[in-house]
């Protein structure tokens, strides 16, 4: 019996209110596992209120469930209601984007930003323009932001925020008049001390300086506002870089833990966008060998290494296909989408020691988890945001391999935006050196949190709880201190 457990320990007053908040917030017979019990009800809850929002559900529950521990511990999160406020947006703003294509034809988008949690700083997370882009996915994004930036140890909250719009075939200006229709809207809700979006998926450097254009135009004021911007103009060295290099630092860490190198090690990335190319870059100067990566049309597989120099050109320079990529290098073998496994993705079936996913939520499947151990894969850093499945994640964690979830291996990149808005409000610019060293030292700290953490709740190398445990403590021991709103 959990909560009367709990109330024999404290003060007369205090365990009154457990038992009353309990008796009102858990309609439960008191027997069995609690805080088990009242998590579920949460997520039942979250379905009923929130209705149509799988991936959200998953992301939620995976957090939640990992908790138990502490909630164990700790029931003032509990008493308080933290969870039941965590789970609830601060604030949701969705908006029309209307814009004109070069034909002169009218196309109408929806635009979202949803500023999940205020209580370690202002909203900080990137805008994602891709056709699968609804609100259930910004909100599963904008709340996994708000553990993976208070892993990060720096001063930001949680958001997420984008839209239905595809990118792709779009020309320049037409982008340019999507960002500016976007902005028009978004501009009266943003500050440099109230929400700092950046990019993500379909949201660059192109992107952020259409948007950050149009801002400056509405508000007439220079101020770092986004993140990722270019370096002429506020941006900070090594943003680009930020996530993918991050990702294998945190790879590095873990495999240290186990007196292994990432030296020489052979690896599958997915994706070949910004997150999956300075990956490659990265591993490449450590002494791995990444030998895929892969776009939504198809898979490239190359035992002799990627070829960074061609895979940059292609797809940063001419916004190209992997299908251009694989006629102009060689050893490469191009798997198109519709050759797929009926139970995942071709990316993870080659042999190899470790594993990147790059692309996007849900790309490792529990097929591709099985395929991944069984083809002598003993290291998995997640690039993507909730790039495994839970069943996915499952496999890894019992089979003990190295297994670094997003919201802690990818948070280089909102890590280095922060430093960037560091350098904004400063008005100064640290050099490539500099911020390279502080991401390094960021990725160890949070690196050190998951696995202590883990151990400090009985799962040593389990790096899901020890994640979501670190970075739920933070903005739970914050949002009690600040009261209810
Ligand atoms: P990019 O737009 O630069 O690249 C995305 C890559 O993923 C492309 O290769 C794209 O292929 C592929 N992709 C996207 N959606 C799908 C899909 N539904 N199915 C298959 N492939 C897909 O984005 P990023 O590299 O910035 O982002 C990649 C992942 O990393 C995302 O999960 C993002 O949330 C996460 N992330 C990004 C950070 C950043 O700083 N940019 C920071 C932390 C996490 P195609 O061109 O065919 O669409
Ligand atoms: O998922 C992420 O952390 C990002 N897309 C980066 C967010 C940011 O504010 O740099």
């Amino acid at each position: 019996m959990f909560w009367l457990r709990v109330s024999q320990r404290g003060r007369p007053e205090y365990n009154r209110l457990i038992v009353q908040t309990a008796a009102l917030s858990c309609a439960s017979d008191f027997e069995g596992n609690l805080s088990m019990d009242y998590v579920r009800q949460v997520l039942e809850r979250l379905h009923r209120s929130s209705p149509a929002q799988p991936e959200y559900y998953q992301a939620a529950g995976e957090i939640l469930r990992n908790l138990q521990p502490l909630l164990e511990k700790q029931p003032a999160y509990l008493h308080e209601a933290i969870i039941e406020r965590i789970v609830e947006p601060e604030r949701q703003i969705l908006f029309r984007v209307c814009w004109t294509d070069d034909h002169g034809r009218i196309h109408v988008n929806k635009g979202y930003r949803i500023q999940f949690n205020s209580a370690l700083g202002p909203y900080k997370g990137g805008l994602r323009f891709h056709p699968s882009v609804t609100s259930n996915v910004i909100k599963f994004l904008g709340f996994e932001q708000i553990f993976k930036n208070a892993l990060t140890g720096l001063p930001i909250g949680g958001a997420k925020g984008g839209s239905d719009f595809d990118p792709k075939g779009k020309s320049d200006t037409e982008v340019m008049r999507f960002c500016q229709a976007f902005m028009t809207e978004l501009f009266r809700h943003i500050g440099p001390t109230v929400d700092v979006p950046a990019g993500d998926i379909g949201v660059g450097a192109r992107e952020i300086g259409y948007l950050y254009g149009q801002y400056k135009r509405l508000t007439h004021r220079y101020e770092g506002v986004l993140t990722g911007k270019g370096l002429a103009w506020g941006g900070s060295l090594a943003r680009k870089e930020a996530t993918g290099y991050g990702v294998v630092y945190f790879a590095q860490h873990m495999l240290r833990e186990k007196r292994q190198d990432i030296v020489g090690k052979t690896c599958l990335v997915s994706g070949s966008g910004n997150v999956a190319t300075y990956t490659i870059e990265k591993l490449y100067q450590l002494g791995a060998k990444p030998i895929t990566c892969s776009d939504s049309s198809g898979t490239i597989h190359q035992p002799n290494g990627i070829d960074l120099a061609v895979l940059k050109q292609v797809k940063e320079v001419e916004r190209g296909r992997l299908s251009e990529y694989a006629k102009r290098t060689k050893g490469a073998t191009y798997v198109p989408a519709a050759d797929y496994p009926q139970d995942g993705h071709a990316v993870w079936r080659f042999k190899a020691d470790a594993a990147f996913p790059g692309a996007t939520q849900n790309e490792v499947t529990v097929a591709d988890a099985r395929a991944l151990l069984a083809n002598g894969v003993t290291c998995v850093a997640e690039g993507s945001n909730m790039a495994s499945t839970n069943d996915a994640i499952d496999v890894f964690i019992d089979s003990g391999i190295c297994y670094g979830p997003g919201k802690a291996a990818n948070a280089g990149g909102v890590a280095v935006s922060q430093l960037e808005m560091a350098q904004n409000s400063s008005m100064t610019a640290w050099t490539f050196e500099e911020v390279d060293a502080r991401l390094h030292a960021i990725m160890e700290g949070i690196y050190r949190q998951c696995s202590e953490t883990s151990k400090e709740f009985g799962n040593p190398g389990n790096f899901v709880m020890g994640a979501n445990i670190a970075g739920f403590r933070k903005v739970a021991d914050a949002m009690r201190q600040q009261g209810v709103y």
